[in-house]
This record gives structure tokens, C-alpha cells and sequence, in this order.
């Protein structure tokens, strides 16, 4: 049988780093699979086989691309695990505040809005 969770990464991939922050946040273990992106391997091939890139989570055998969307699956499926932020709205604004600035650079190197928590910020 597959393993439960699988995720085929790049070590330096800001992409990959965003997803394996929620993973281990909420304390779910995975198989972490290297990936060669000049040599890519059969498995990614066939798990992403229209776009061939990391992140790629593998659930049950079954594959979730694009790390936002992953992390969404991830909040999804682990919902009573530990929560990324605090309950309180107030620390959760306090929190993305700082995250804001820690990801400023990333947003605005890809010119888009994009977090490596999935929090979709817009630049001030
Ligand atoms: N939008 C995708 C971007 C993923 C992405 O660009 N991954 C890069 C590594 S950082 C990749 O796999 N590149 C291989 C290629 O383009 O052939 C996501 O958020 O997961």
C-alpha cells in the first residue's frame, strides 16, 4: 500500500518550504522525496505529469499539486490537528503582520501575492 503522505521537493524551493511548514506545524509525517528538477524522477513525472514541478503532496497514492492549493488540502484534511495561527483574530492579525514583512521580498520577486503560509497578502 502507498504511503499515507508523500511529498516529492526541491530543498531550496520557497514553494516546498510553505508546504513543509504546514507539515510540520500540524505534526503530520511524511515521506520527503528529493527531487533531481534536472533529472526528474518517473514518480513526479507521473504525479504532476502536465506541469513536472515541485511541491507535489501524495496523499493515499494520490496526488495535490501547486503549494497553495496543497496547503488549503492540508488545512482541509487536517483540520483537528493544530492550527497554524492562534484562534484570536487579534494575534492572527498580529501574526500576519509579521509574516507580511518576512515575505515582502518573495512577493514582490514573483510579483504576485503569494505567502509561504498561504495567506494571501497584498503589498503596503
Ligand atoms: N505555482 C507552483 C510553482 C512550483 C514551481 O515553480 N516549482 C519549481 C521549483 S521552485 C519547479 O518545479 N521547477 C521545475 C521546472 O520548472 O521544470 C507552486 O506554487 O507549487
Amino acid at each position: 500500500m502507498a504511503k499515507e503522505v508523500v511529498l516529492l521537493d526541491f530543498w531550496p524551493s520557497m514553494f516546498g518550504v510553505r508546504v513543509r511548514i504546514v507539515l510540520t506545524n500540524k505534526g503530520i509525517k511524511y515521506e520527503y522525496l528529493k527531487e533531481d528538477l534536472r533529472n526528474k524522477s518517473f514518480l513526479l513525472l507521473q504525479m504532476n505529469p502536465v506541469h513536472k514541478k515541485i511541491p507535489v503532496l501524495i496523499h493515499n497514492g494520490k496526488p495535490v499539486c501547486v503549494s497553495s492549493i496543497i496547503m488549503q488540502y492540508i488545512y482541509e484534511v487536517w483540520h483537528d490537528k493544530a492550527h497554524l495561527h492562534p484562534s484570536d483574530p487579534y494575534q492572527r492579525a498580529q501574526d500576519r503582520k509579521v509574516l507580511q514583512s518576512t515575505c515582502k521580498q518573495e512577493v514582490i520577486s514573483r510579483q504576485s501575492q503569494v505567502s509561504i503560509t498561504g495567506f494571501v497578502f497584498t503589498d503596503t
